[in-house]
Parts: structure tokens; sequence; C-alpha cells
């Protein structure tokens, strides 16, 4: 990656000295990667699809096979990308710190083929299966490409393992990330719009308690203003930056 980023000192000593780091992280993380993100003008998935056929329980209901065929479809993408330098510029900056966690509203598994371990996924991850009925997992392999499968044990229909407009998130997830925000020194929001609720309510809880908020996204969001450092930058730049700032590990 060409493109110069400055890394402030203060944040560098910042984060020398934080106990607990926060990194949270959105769609464009991986857009580097060449998976679209959500709602960048021009490129953004909802820019071309609608998010209320395709990300909600009442858009599978309607349409189990538009649904399934649009996931089989994202899944075909992910599986022919890896991970950019901002990944794992991530996992060499946990290995570096005292303590830190991993939130990630992506469901494309990125993170994990780069070797990050304390993660936590809140919007669920794409190559899991779920039973539309009770939301049991269900395992993948026997079924022909294109149809939504049905589950072996009560022949509901088998949806995506991802949390849908209007649905909770797995709720070990958000109460972790909450308390990990809470009690953060500093806190990442890295390549989000931070504009999907509960995890845009992550940064608002690590300012109110006082952390150091630190944004890097090439364009601004709501977050920018209150941000203390922001990184107006692509990932696949500004994290190796930060990771090479920090030393060695
Ligand atoms: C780069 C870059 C580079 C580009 N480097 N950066 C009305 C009805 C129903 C619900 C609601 C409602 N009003 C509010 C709600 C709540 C709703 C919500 O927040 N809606 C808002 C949109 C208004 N939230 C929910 O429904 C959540 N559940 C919930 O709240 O439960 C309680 C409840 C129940 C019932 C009713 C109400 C509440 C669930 C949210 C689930 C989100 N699901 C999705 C789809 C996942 C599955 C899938 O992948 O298909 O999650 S939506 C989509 O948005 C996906 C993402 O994880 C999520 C966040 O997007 P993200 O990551 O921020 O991506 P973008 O595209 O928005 O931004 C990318 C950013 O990257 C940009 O800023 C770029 O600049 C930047 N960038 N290149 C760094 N190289």
């Amino acid at each position: 990656m060409s493109t110069s980023v400055t890394v402030d000192d203060r944040l560098i000593q910042t984060l020398r000295e934080s106990a607990s780091t926060v990194f949270l992280t959105g769609a464009g993380v991986s857009a580097e990667s060449g998976i679209p993100t959500f709602r960048d003008a021009m490129t953004g998935l909802w820019s071309r699809y609608r998010p209320e056929e395709l990300a909600t329980p009442d858009g599978f209901e309607r349409d189990p096979e538009l649904v399934w065929r649009w996931y089989e479809w994202r899944r075909g993408i992910v599986s022919e990308t890896d991970p950019n330098p901002g990944h794992h510029a991530l996992r060499r900056m946990q290995h570096g710190l005292t303590t830190s966690l991993l939130i990630t509203q992506n469901v494309d598994g990125l993170h994990q083929r780069a070797g990050s371990e304390q993660l936590i996924e809140l919007h669920g991850n794409l190559f899991r299966n779920l039973c539309s009925r009770d939301m049991h997992p269900v395992m993948t392999e026997e079924w022909v490409p294109g149809n939504p499968p049905r589950c072996p044990r009560c022949d509901s229909l088998v949806r995506p393992g991802v949390v849908w407009f209007g649905e909770m998130l797995p709720p070990d997830a958000i109460e972790s990330a909450r308390q990990a925000a809470m009690s953060c020194d500093v806190f990442f929001s890295i390549g989000t719009s931070a504009q999907v609720y509960p995890a845009a309510q992550l940064a608002e809880i690590a300012l109110g308690n006082g952390a150091t908020v630190v944004e890097v996204n090439p364009e601004p969001t709501t977050l920018t203003r209150y941000a203390d450092f922001v990184l107006s930058s692509p990932s696949g730049a500004a994290l190796p930056e930060i990771a090479r700032r920090l030393g060695p590990n």
C-alpha cells in the first residue's frame, strides 16, 4: 500500500499506556480485500440491492430463494478473497497490546483467517447456517447450490447465520462488547459508517466513559467530530503504520 499515513506520536504513546484497547471493525476493513461495503455511494451493496428484501426476516419469508442465492453469491465473493494488510496489522497490534478485544460487524471471517483471536462477531458469519424455525445451527454439506435447504431435524428452511435488521444480536456477544467498551482506555472505530445500532452505540459508550476514541476511515462519519484521533486513510494503510510504530511483535 503506497498511501503515506502520518500517525500522531501521542496516539502511539496512549496505545502503549493503554491497559485495555477495543477495536470495532466494519465493512471498510474488508474493502481492500475486494468485498463490497454496504453504504458506500457507488460500490456499496445497498446502492444496488434493497436491504428490506435481502437482510430482513420478512424478506426471507417472502422470497427465501432470492435471499439464499444472494448470500450464496456473497459467500462466493468472500471465498475468493484473502485478508488484507489491515486485517494482518490488527492481529499484530493485538499481540503487542496488554489487553485487547476485536469486535467485528463483519460476517466474512477474514479476521479469523488473518489469525486474530480475541474476537467477537456481532452480526454472525456468512459461512454458518441456522434453522429458520428455532435458530439452531445446521451443518452445510448436503444441498443443491442455489436452493435454500431444509433443516434435517424439522424440515424448516435453512437460513444464513447472520443478523438481519430487526433481529436481536447474540446476547452474549453484545453484552461482552458493551462491557469492553465501558471499561477500555482506547476505542478504535475502523471502516464503519457508525449508522447501525446497537454496534454504533459502542463508540458512544466508550466516549461517555472517557476512553480515547480513534477513527480510521477515509470518509467522515457521525463519530468523526467526537473522535480524539482521526486517520482519514484506508485501513490497509493506516493500521500497518500504527502497528509498525508500536514496534515488533
Ligand atoms: C473504509 C474503507 C477502507 C470504505 N478503509 N474504511 C427501524 C426498523 C428496524 C430496525 C431499526 C429501525 N430503526 C433502527 C433500527 C435498528 C437497526 C438499525 O440500526 N438501523 C439503522 C440502519 C437505522 N438495527 C437492527 O435492527 C439491529 N438489531 C436490533 O437493533 O435489535 C433490536 C431491535 C429489534 C426490533 C426492532 C428494533 C430493534 C440488527 C442490525 C443488523 C445489521 N445487519 C447487517 C447485515 C448483516 C448480514 C449481511 O452481511 O448481509 O450488518 S446490515 C449491514 O450494516 C451489516 C453491517 O455489519 C452493518 C454495518 O455496516 P458497516 O460495517 O458500518 O458498513 P457501511 O457500508 O455502512 O460502512 C463502511 C464504511 O467503511 C464507510 O464509512 C466507508 O467510508 C468506510 N470505508 N473503504 C477503511 N479501505
